[in-house]
Order: C-alpha cells, then sequence, then structure tokens
C-alpha cells in the first residue's frame, strides 16, 4: 500500500529546471490566499495533469495503458475551519478569478452534497472529489458524517479542454485536499484513484480510469504502465537508455475536447459502442450471459477476451498469461472481429436488439440511460477493431522501452524509429477506425513528421484537444517553427505571446500527486 507522499520541497516535485519558476507560483499563491482569506493556508493539495503515450481509448474496455504525468498541475491551498455543528461552509476562489468565479456553499449536517452536472461550473470538480472523499470516509470510518469546511484557493496550469486531463487532476487534487483536511495522512494512492474515477463519472463523462492513475501514482522520471485486471494496478516504468534523449512535444490543437458539448455525445457513444461490442461477440461464441466487470457499462471488450480464452484455451486467470501469447490472442481477436462483425455501416439498435435477444427499451434502459446517445448506428465492427489492435500496439512499445540500452547513435535512431512508427499507427487507428480526431490535430501530426518527428497523435480523448510527438532532440526546433507558421499563425493569427506559451511544450514525465505542508 502506497500512501500520497507529503513533500516539504518542491524539488521533490518538480524536474530541476522547473523549480524556479515553480516557486515564483507557489509564493504567488500562498500571498494571494493570505490577501484573500486573512490567513496563510494549513496545507496545499497537488496533483498533476498527464499525457498518454501509447493506449487510447482502450481504458475503458480495461487494456493496459502507457501515460505519464506532466508538469502542469493543479494546486489547491486549503485552511481549515475548525469542526463544528451544523452546516460546514466551503470557499472556493481561483487564482484567476475572471475566468474562474469564486463559489461558496455549505455542506449540511447530512453530509451529503448534490451535483447539479448539468451546470458546467469549474466548482463542481471539487464537489465531485468532495463527494468521493466523504463516501471513503465513511467507509473507514464509522461515525463520519460530514467534511470540515474549509477555505480553498485553486491554480491550475493544466489547460481545461486541452486533453491533458485538467478535470482529473482537479478531482483527484480535491478529493486528497479533503481527505487531508479530515485527519486523513497517509491517503493510500490507490483508494484515491479508484474513488476518482467514481467521482469523475457523477461529472457527466463515463470516463476510464487511466487519468487519474496517472494524476496520482507516477514517480518523477518514470512513464506508467496502468492495468485494470484483476484489479487496478500501476508500475513505473523507465525509459530506455540512448545516446540521445527520449523527447516527447506537447502541442495543442485549441480546438476544444469540450466533452460536456459535442464531446459527451462522442465519448459515451464510443463506451457504448466498445460494451456492446463485447456483448455481442459474447452472444457469437456462445459466452453469453457474460460475467459483468469493471468496464463503466458492466461489461468490457477484454471481459469478453477473457471469457473466450477461459473457454477455447482453458486458461482461467488470463493476466498470467505471458505477453506473447496474450498478444497472439488479441491477434486472433482481431481476426474473429473481422469475420463475425462484418457490418462496415454499423449495427441499428433493432440489429443488436436480435442478436442480443434483448427487446430496444431493455437495451436502451441498461446502456444508453445513465448517459444518452443519439446515434443509430453503432459501429462495433470498427470500435472492437481498434481496441484489440491497440491492446497489442501498447505491448509492442512495452517491449521497445524494454530493450537492452541503446548506446550507438545507430542503434538509438532505430529503436526511436520503432517507437514512433507505433505512435503513428496509433493515429491512423484513431482517425481512421476509432474516429476520435479532428483535421486540425491530423494536420499537426502531418507537420510535425515532415519536420522529422519520428512518431504524432493525438492523446487523450481526441476530437480537438492535444498531441503528443516523439522528437529527436534536435529537430524539436525545427518542428516548432513548422506548426508555429503552417498551424498557428494560420488557423489563430492573433495569437498571443502567452498562448503561444501553452500551445508547445516540451514535457518530461512528472510525478504523481502530493501534499505540501505549509505551516
Ligand atoms: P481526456 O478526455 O483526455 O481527459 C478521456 C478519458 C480517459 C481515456 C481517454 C482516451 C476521462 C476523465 N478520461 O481522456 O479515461 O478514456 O479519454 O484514451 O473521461
Ligand atoms: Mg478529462
Amino acid at each position: 500500500m502506497a500512501a500520497v507522499p507529503t513533500k516539504t520541497s518542491l524539488a521533490d516535485i518538480y524536474p530541476e529546471d522547473a523549480v524556479e519558476s515553480q516557486t515564483t507560483r507557489w509564493n504567488h499563491l500562498i500571498s494571494t490566499f493570505k490577501s484573500t482569506y486573512g490567513k496563510a493556508p494549513d496545507f496545499i493539495s497537488r496533483s498533476p495533469g498527464r499525457v498518454n503515450i501509447i493506449g487510447e481509448h482502450i481504458d475503458y474496455s480495461l487494456y493496459e495503458v502507457l501515460p505519464m504525468a506532466v508538469t502542469a498541475d493543479v494546486l489547491l491551498a486549503v485552511s481549515i475551519h475548525p469542526q463544528e455543528p451544523g452546516p460546514s461552509t466551503i470557499s472556493l476562489t481561483n487564482i484567476n478569478p475572471q475566468k474562474f468565479e469564486s463559489k461558496q456553499f455549505d455542506i449540511p449536517d447530512t453530509g451529503d452534497v448534490h451535483i447539479d452536472a448539468s451546470a458546467l461550473e469549474w466548482t463542481n470538480y471539487f464537489k465531485s472529489g468532495l463527494v468521493g472523499a466523504t463516501d471513503l470516509l465513511r467507509k473507514k470510518r464509522k461515525d463520519f458524517k460530514q467534511s470540515v469546511g474549509m477555505d480553498i484557493l485553486a491554480d491550475g496550469t493544466v489547460p481545461s479542454g486541452g486533453g491533458l486531463s485538467s478535470s482529473a487532476a482537479f478531482v483527484c487534487a480535491s478529493a486528497l485536499a479533503v481527505m487531508k483536511a479530515n485527519g486523513e495522512h497517509d491517503v493510500d494512492k490507490k483508494a484515491l484513484v479508484e474513488l476518482a474515477i467514481v467521482s469523475e463519472r457523477a461529472v457527466g463523462v463515463n470516463s476510464g480510469g487511466m487519468d487519474q492513475s496517472a494524476s496520482v501514482f507516477p514517480l518523477q522520471g518514470q512513464a506508467l504502465y496502468v492495468s485494470f485486471v484483476p484489479q487496478l494496478s500501476a508500475r513505473n516504468v523507465s525509459f530506455p537508455q540512448l545516446s540521445s534523449p527520449l523527447v516527447f512535444v506537447i502541442a495543442q490543437s485549441f480546438v476544444a475536447a469540450d466533452k460536456h458539448t459535442t464531446g459527451p455525445v462522442c465519448y459515451n457513444l464510443r463506451v457504448v459502442e466498445c460494451t456492446l461490442a463485447a456483448l455481442v461477440l459474447a452472444k457469437i461464441f456462445g459466452l453469453s450471459p457474460l460475467k459483468s466487470d469493471a468496464g463503466p457499462l458492466g461489461y468490457s471488450l477484454r471481459g469478453f477476451h477473457d471469457t473466450y480464452i477461459a473457454k477455447h484455451a482453458s486458461i482461467t486467470d488470463n493476466s498470467k498469461t505471458s505477453k506473447e501469447d496474450f498478444q497472439s490472442q488479441l491477434h486472433d481477436l482481431v481476426g474473429k472481429v473481422d469475420a463475425y462483425l462484418p457490418q462496415e455501416e454499423g449495427y441499428t439498435r433493432q440489429q443488436m436488439s436480435e442478436i442480443l435477444g434483448i427487446p430496444i427499451p431493455q437495451l436502451e434502459k441498461d446502456f444508453m440511460t445513465k448517459f444518452p446517445v443519439r446515434a443509430e448506428r453503432f459501429k462495433l465492427r470498427q470500435r472492437a477493431l481498434h481496441v484489440f489492435s491497440e491492446a497489442i500496439r501498447v505491448l509492442r512499445f512495452m517491449d521497445l522501452l524494454s530493450s537492452p540500452p541503446a548506446t550507438t547513435p545507430e542503434a538509438t535512431e532505430t529503436l526511436l524509429k520503432d517507437l514512433g512508427a507505433l505512435l503513428n499507427e496509433t493515429q491512423d487507428s484513431c482517425r481512421d477506425v476509432y474516429e476520435c480526431s479532428c483535421p486540425e490535430l491530423d494536420e499537426l501530426c502531418t507537420l510535425a513528421r515532415k519536420a522529422g518527428a519520428y512518431g504524432s497523435r493525438l492523446t487523450g480523448a481526441g476530437w480537438g484537444g492535444c498531441s503528443v510527438h516523439l522528437v529527436p532532440e534536435g529537430k524539436v526546433d525545427a518542428v516548432k517553427e513548422a506548426w508555429r507558421t503552417e498551424y498557428y499563425m494560420k488557423h489563430f493569427p492573433h495569437m498571443s505571446e502567452e498562448k503561444w506559451k501553452e500551445a508547445v511544450v516540451v514535457s518530461k514525465p512528472g510525478s504523481g500527486s502530493c501534499v505540501f505542508e505549509v505551516k
């Protein structure tokens, strides 16, 4: 059981080259807290954003993914109110009050807080962390009812709607703050991640568990291999020793991937499609009823996969299968999908109802009500093909990362090219098969590759947001210049210097959540 660390020095939180600017930022946060609330904060909770290196849109199908934390993060400076009878008050202000309006609300003495997911408020993310932390505290302590009151000042540097998972960073930092304010000093990382996953679903997105894992678990300088089966677990992964460093460059498309407007329709629909693909495949292969699992809607493609293997290869615990065998199972499943889910144009509700022997109203009630979807056709074939082939790419990427040190420039070049090729394949699949890219993201990828990137792809949910690129150290400037002149100046001719700084970031793998004692 690893606990969220308590830190006392910024040098333990940020990469060396970021410490100076972070010190200025943290000092500003503390002084603004003092001028806002007339006292110093008791502590600061911190949780970072993430970039997903590979394994896109497969976490909610319960396949392994490989994200890393970035330096950009959410900080919540907190001062705790003394416990008193009656409602407790939460005051929330933001370091950027023009953009994020101050709010205050009471937690009634029942301790239950209502979240109006239809209102697009930044404070909802705090509330969702609060609700999750309250539930966890109630499970841990029989007499726990209601959180104490708090004064909070938030400072987030993860761009919202930018594909670096500002939402998970905010929810994790909030839940951590509530746990800490209520006297929990050793917050279990896994418990925090699990509660944040469930909490974020309360704000309207049927999310997988990658973002919350990537915000909480990472150790500085390492990527994170996250597994969801047989249960949530994460392993820090080192990058191989190379003769020139591995450089990931992150570029914003500045197309808002706002899951609360067009987004949820797309994202939640993909979750529905993957769930139904699992059920339809299980039916076709005589595996119904499929056992329910940790997929957001109760069933997953991984659940189908393991059940299929249990029946056909008599392997009961497939999580212990060797990587090679697991990969060949996935290849086999790609072939099965190709043969047994032939309909390129998608499946109608009527067709799925007939295959599954479930009346349409029941299908809708079970899978399309919690998060409504509007689609007429469900592209089970394409979604399952993407998921199984992306799961293979993650395994291949991991294999490459564990290759022996590449000490010569030639060996380094070969390895980086191979890693890049996998990123490019992911982008092709996201664009053509999973349909979660957009022209602007495609453009950023094409420009980067032309300017020398080894591999380029969207990262996060897609449909806008962010892209990630594996770039030779010596070509970072050329890639940046290509984007500046051929993407940003073209699409956003009036872009400010401030915005340009946000647009492209070279990020080192950062460290996960922590609490910082101020006093
Ligand atoms: P974004 O939209 O980038 O935060 C979302 C999901 C992830 C994962 C990716 C796609 C949430 C909170 N996050 O990420 O779990 O499914 O899309 O790989 O919904
Ligand atoms: Mg998000």
